[in-house]
Parts: C-alpha cells; sequence; structure tokens
C-alpha cells in the first residue's frame, strides 16, 4: 500500500491541472507589483497589442506584463488566463515554470498575440 500512494498522488496533481499548455508545464499565476525593476523583460499591452511580440526570458527568471491603455486585457498563456482581468497600469510579475516557448494571448482580443521563449 505504501508504495502505490506516491504514484497515485503524482497521477492526481496531473488531473487536476487544467492549465497544461504545450509545454507539458503546469503554469502559476501571475502577481501583482507596483514597480518593474530597471531592464526587467517586459511585455506591455497597448493599441490592443502584445509589445513586444516575441520575448527571451532566461529560464528561472521574472518577466513582468503591463497594461499601458484603457481598453482591459487578459494575459492568457498556453490557453490558461494567469493574470485576471487587466485594468489600465495594473503590473505582474510572471515567472515562467521552465524552458519552452509559451504562446500570449488576450481572452477579449484574439488579434493580440505574444511569444515568450524561455531558454
Ligand atoms: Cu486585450
Amino acid at each position: 500500500m505504501a508504495a502505490v500512494l506516491p504514484l497515485l498522488l503524482a497521477v492526481g496533481a496531473c488531473g487536476d491541472d487544467t492549465s497544461d499548455g504545450g509545454n507539458g508545464l503546469s503554469l502559476p499565476d501571475a502577481t501583482s507589483v507596483t514597480a518593474i525593476p530597471e531592464g526587467a523583460p517586459l511585455i506591455d499591452q497597448d493599441n490592443l497589442a502584445f509589445i513586444p511580440g516575441e520575448l527571451t526570458v532566461s529560464a528561472g527568471g521574472t518577466m513582468y506584463l503591463k497594461n499601458s491603455e484603457s481598453a482591459v486585457h487578459t494575459v492568457t498563456i498556453d490557453g490558461k488566463n494567469v493574470s485576471g482581468v487587466m485594468r489600465k497600469d495594473d503590473t505582474l510579475a510572471w515567472t515562467p515554470p521552465g524552458a519552452g516557448t509559451y504562446r500570449v494571448t488576450c481572452d477579449y482580443h484574439p488579434q493580440m498575440r505574444a511569444t515568450i521563449t524561455v531558454r
């Protein structure tokens, strides 16, 4: 019995994960912050676009997301909304769980797309 239990727990953890994207990693939610460190990797939301559309981040590093306009947006990564609704000046920190390519979309604006590459 003791030998079976860890296996069941591992399967359970997988089954609970609705955030599983193409990379198979569980995605953490972004956390609200008040400031972005100088020179930190950033994707801004402005003019109904993610700017820049492609960003490369070092594995283990934290990146930042900001909404600079009055339109509301989300940061949805590989199909999981990690931001909630972002209003003007909302700023979030997000740490990718591992190396890979992450697709970023907005729940409200299908034309908004970005790619985060972590390596
Ligand atoms: Cu949007």
